[in-house]
């Protein structure tokens, strides 16, 4: 799994275009980890787009997750599946994965990111990064937790809520493995594009991040 550019694809930050035509554009562009986030709909009538987006990402080489829902997950033959605060905790969760599964959670604070590793995540996602209209009830925490959360988890860390090309090096250089992202890929006028740009940002920063501590 390569965390570096961690796209969430999301119905309502897509205003109305095609989840799938977004994830090809964003796969082309060479993102490697894919979530899809559904917050309306009931598992039923997400079931069919889940298929073909986990059908695209596997003839793409790309990791998919799923967003909050455990059983769609492991019912459509999902990568793995991410978790919130409120949802299961990894330990729970882990009891209904199929094994080799990749179990991500969400945290904001330096105590639920070390619960999170005890518990197994496999990747640590911390945020927000930076305010965000995508999720009005963020919590503001900065790239700061990111450098408090690094020196006490192994897990892959990933920054996420209102990264942007502008700032996404805040994030890298604050320790992250990488960042997700949703409305800077899925409301861009070239997904492709804007996947190009990050990628190209988050190398610039780790080089510059390399060069310094040699
Ligand atoms: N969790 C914390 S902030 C956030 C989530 C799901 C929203 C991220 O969306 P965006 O559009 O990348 O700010
Ligand atoms: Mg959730």
């Amino acid at each position: 799994m390569d965390p570096s550019l961690y796209v969430i694809l999301d119905r309502t930050a897509a205003r109305g275009r095609d989840l799938e035509e977004i994830l090809d554009a964003t796969i082309a562009g060479g993102c490697r980890l894919v979530q899809l986030r559904e917050k309306e709909w009931p598992s039923g009538r997400l079931l069919p787009l889940a298929e073909r987006l986990r059908e695209r990402c596997r003839r793409g080489g790309v990791t998919f997750i799923v967003n909050d829902r455990v059983d769609l997950a492991v019912a459509i033959g999902a990568d793995g599946v991410h978790l919130g605060q409120d949802d299961l905790p990894p330990r729970a969760a882990r009891q209904l994965l199929r094994p080799g599964m990749v179990l991500g959670r969400s945290t904001h604070s330096v105590a639920q990111a070390r619960e999170a590793q005890a518990e197994g995540a496999d990747y640590i996602a911390v945020g927000s990064m930076f305010p965000t209209q995508t999720k009005p009830e963020f919590q503001l925490v900065g790239p700061e937790l990111i450098r408090a959360v690094r020196p006490q988890t192994k897990a892959p860390l990933v920054g996420i809520g209102g990264v942007t090309h502008v700032n996404v090096a805040q994030v890298i250089r604050a320790g992250a493995d990488g960042v997700a992202v949703i409305s800077a890929v899925c409301g861009a006028p070239d997904p492709a594009a804007a996947t190009r740009e990050f990628l190209a940002a988050i190398r610039a920063e780790r080089d510059l991040t390399r060069r310094g501590s040699l």
